[in-house]
């Protein structure tokens, strides 16, 4: 089950961050294979059954206890490139070397209001396998992940964090970069999503979300979280404690992590 094609040389992964630096992304093709893919794709047609076609999004280990994205953020080669990855970026090896899981689903009409969240992740590293991509309907209906990358750098002071992710993760600015691009006057990347592949980004740098979905086809993605350049500050502790309650109520993209 482990995916032995990872163990990369420091040659790749300097490559790897040299795309995520230049291009807004790396992506390292065939991830998953064919089991694998099929084991989540039955793992999510489980779930989006229980939860009556609607969103739903599962953060952490045990919420993901017995799923293969806990086994897979297990294996030492992605821990390894995660790790290498983020030293690469930022110059030194994360604070904490935990990766957290998600299985997230868009779906039905709730699955809409999860779309164009745009929002800063936590991590300086965001590895994403998409699991299940609509591949019918409208072009821009069909959950394609929209990135602005490299917006920022990672911010020495914890409070300027908070202060710029407050900023733009609000319903306001988020409807506004929504209407810019429409416009055509905000230009985001947008990155046609293949299932079993991995897509790196800055998560942390660069602005993201998944573009609107046709409520009738699933989009399912896993991701890992990795590098939390303020762990262990005080303020971050106090929003994860606030984060996770807010969790427990709505599970919000780009809200499970610390700040
Ligand atoms: O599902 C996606 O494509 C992106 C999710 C995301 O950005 C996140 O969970 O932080
Ligand atoms: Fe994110």
């Amino acid at each position: 089950m482990r995916p032995q094609f990872l163990n990369f040389g420091d040659e790749v992964i300097a490559a790897i961050a040299q795309d995520m630096n230049k291009n807004g992304y790396a992506c390292i093709p065939g991830f998953l294979n064919e089991q694998q893919l099929a084991q989540l794709r039955e793992q999510v047609a489980t779930e989006a059954n229980i939860h009556n076609g609607q969103y739903f999004a599962h953060h952490g280990d045990t919420a993901l206890a017995g799923s293969l994205l806990v086994s897979l953020k297990a294996a030492p080669e992605l821990q390894s490139l995660l790790q290498e990855v983020y030293r690469q970026g930022a110059g030194q090896t994360a604070p904490s070397s935990e990766i957290f899981p998600v299985l997230r689903c868009v779906q039905g009409d709730s699955g809409r209001r999860e779309s164009n969240c745009f929002h800063f992740d936590a991590t300086l590293v965001t590895a994403l396998v998409p699991v299940e991509i609509p591949q019918e309907g409208k072009e821009n209906e069909r959950g394609h992940l929209l990135v602005f990358p490299n917006l920022r750098r990672v911010r020495s002071n914890v409070l300027i964090n908070v202060a710029e992710k407050a900023l733009v993760q609000n319903a306001f600015s988020r409807k506004l970069i929504s209407l810019g691009i429409v416009l055509r006057l905000l230009r985001p990347q947008r990155l046609q999503l293949v299932p079993g592949n991995l897509y790196l980004f800055w998560g942390y740098r660069s602005l993201h979300a998944n573009e609107p979905c046709n409520p009738a086809f699933r989009r399912a993605t896993a991701i890992f979280h990795y590098g939390d350049p303020h762990a262990g500050s005080l303020l971050t502790s106090l929003i994860l404690t606030i984060n996770q309650h807010r969790a427990r109520r709505a599970s919000q993209v780009g809200d499970h992590q610390p700040v």
